[in-house]
């Protein structure tokens, strides 16, 4: 992983150190920052304005010549790194080949044999087939659209502290007012949300969780929408957003049991855990979950703009000629960079290397909880791993200290993300291809910044 920089090379060339020689942010990413506020609507947020030049293995390189440790890989896509050589490989070759025909009018071989894939790898061995678009939250809508139009049923299901995205369907399907919702209303109709088996916040223990809310769920899909007029359940099979909520063990079973019985299409939203993320390639393998329609995104592409729905032949084939569609989707540069990381994923070992990064990070965290009573709580598997700030001796919500440990880190030169329906939450994903001692030296980091909240 270790090699020398040249001027033009990021990607895992890129020296494999943290390395401050400012202050973060320095002065060119000051003067970029002060563009960006000039140019660039503040609603378009920034989590560290730190302006990257280069990035690779572990690190994000930025203008003023800082290296910096990144547990973020941009919100979980760069899970084989950054400008990894092999999606550096086949994008460059494309790109001099050609680099758009739109698959609807013209197709390619590249989106062709990245739904093949995607058919063969995600779980389920029945007929699958898989339609190409550019985001996660464009999977999610389309995954409705399908579902709705197989079932001729209207009603969606989604849970509490779910995220799906920022279009009118998918900001009425996410749980959060404030930012994703606020202002932005009227939403779309025939939206129904539902509790999550949250353990950590669940009245009566962890214990209780999956049984009590699995009949909490489906009693209000009885009682408030009736079964026979639900289309679709969404889930994320680990809530990303909503701050890396492991459902209790049993609760998802129960959800994609009682939509098998009823009719209903179960979909899983796995545009944040996909990947090999989670230490699985899809985190529904966990429980054996086969969901009906599987999104993607994210990690499918190694940064490239790419999103996948892949579900029942049955299901997917009931859409008429001309029903999906859009003029991006399945970028001829983005299938070259999809069929790049699969392969990536696959030949190094990116699945047993997310269960060696959670092998190294769940006891050093689990250690500082032990030490720290304002870590409420460690979860997560894999590379896709929180803790939950609360107020000491307590379960209630410290964002405030979730800001403050992160701004902190950010100084030191760790990027780390928050997240939560509380804004209580720190989210590790650091790309798969990290290296250890740099795991390692962001989690002393992060001890030592837990240390003065
Ligand atoms: N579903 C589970 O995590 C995107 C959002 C960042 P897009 N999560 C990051 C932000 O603040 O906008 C996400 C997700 C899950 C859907 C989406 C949406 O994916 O590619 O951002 O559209």
């Amino acid at each position: 992983m270790v090699g020398s920089m040249t001027n033009s090379q990021g990607g895992p060339s890129l020296p494999q150190e943290r390395r401050l020689v400012t202050a973060i942010p320095g002065p060119k990413s000051t003067e970029l920052l002060a563009r960006k506020q000039a140019a660039v609507p503040p609603g378009i947020g920034t989590t560290l304005p730190v302006f990257v030049t280069q990035a690779g293995g572990g690190v994000l390189v930025d203008a003023d010549g800082n290296s910096l440790i990144d547990f973020g890989a941009g919100i979980a896509v760069t899970n084989v790194g950054n400008a990894a050589p092999r999606v550096v490989e086949r994008v460059s070759r494309q790109v001099a080949d050609f680099t758009h025909t739109c698959f609807m009018v013209t197709p390619y071989e590249s989106y062709v044999a990245v739904c093949e894939q995607l058919n063969a790898l995600t779980p389920g061995d029945h007929e699958k087939r898989t339609f190409l678009v550019n985001s996660g939250a464009e999977a999610v809508e389309n995954a409705v659209k399908v579902a709705r139009h197989a079932t001729g049923r209207q009603a969606v299901v989604v849970f509490d502290h779910g995220y799906h995205g920022r279009t009118l369907l998918t900001m009425t399907l996410t749980a959060k007012n404030m930012p994703y919702k606020h202002g932005f209303g009227p939403f779309a109709p025939e939206v129904y949300r539902v509790p999550l088996a949250y353990p950590f916040r669940w009245p009566s223990g962890p214990e209780n969780c999956a049984a009590e809310a699995a009949a909490q769920a489906i009693d209000a899909i009885n009682k408030q929408i009736g079964a026979e007029n639900v289309a679709a359940v969404v889930i994320e099979p680990i809530a990303g957003e909503g701050g890396f909520i492991e459902p209790a063990k049993g609760f998802m079973p129960r959800i994609a049991e009682f939509c098998r019985e009823n009719g209903i299409v179960f979909i899983a939203d796995e545009v944040q855990t996909g990947f090999a993320r989670t230490g699985d390639l899809f985190a529904c393998e966990d429980e054996g979950i086969v969901p009906d329609i599987i999104c993607t995104a994210k990690g499918i592409a190694g940064g490239l703009p790419l999103a996948a729905v892949t579900g029942r032949a049955e299901i997917l084939d009931k859409v008429h000629v001309g029903g999906l569609g859009g003029t991006y989707g399945g970028n001829p540069l983005a299938c070259e960079a999809a069929l790049a990381v699969l392969e990536t994923i696959e030949s190094d070992g990116l699945v047993e290397r997310a269960r060696h990064i959670g092998g190294i990070m769940l006891p050093r965290l689990r250690a500082m909880a032990e030490r720290n009573e304002a870590i409420g709580d460690v979860r997560g598997r894999g590379a896709m791993i929180a803790i939950e700030l609360v107020r000491p001796g307590t379960t209630e919500p410290d964002p405030a200290a979730a800001a403050a440990v992160a701004k902190r880190c950010h100084a030191e030169g760790l990027l780390v993300l928050t997240a939560g329906t509380y804004g209580n939450v720190l989210r590790f994903l650091p790309p798969l291809v990290i290296p250890d001692h740099l795991l390692e030296e962001g989690l002393t980091i992060l001890e030592k910044a837990l240390a003065t909240v």
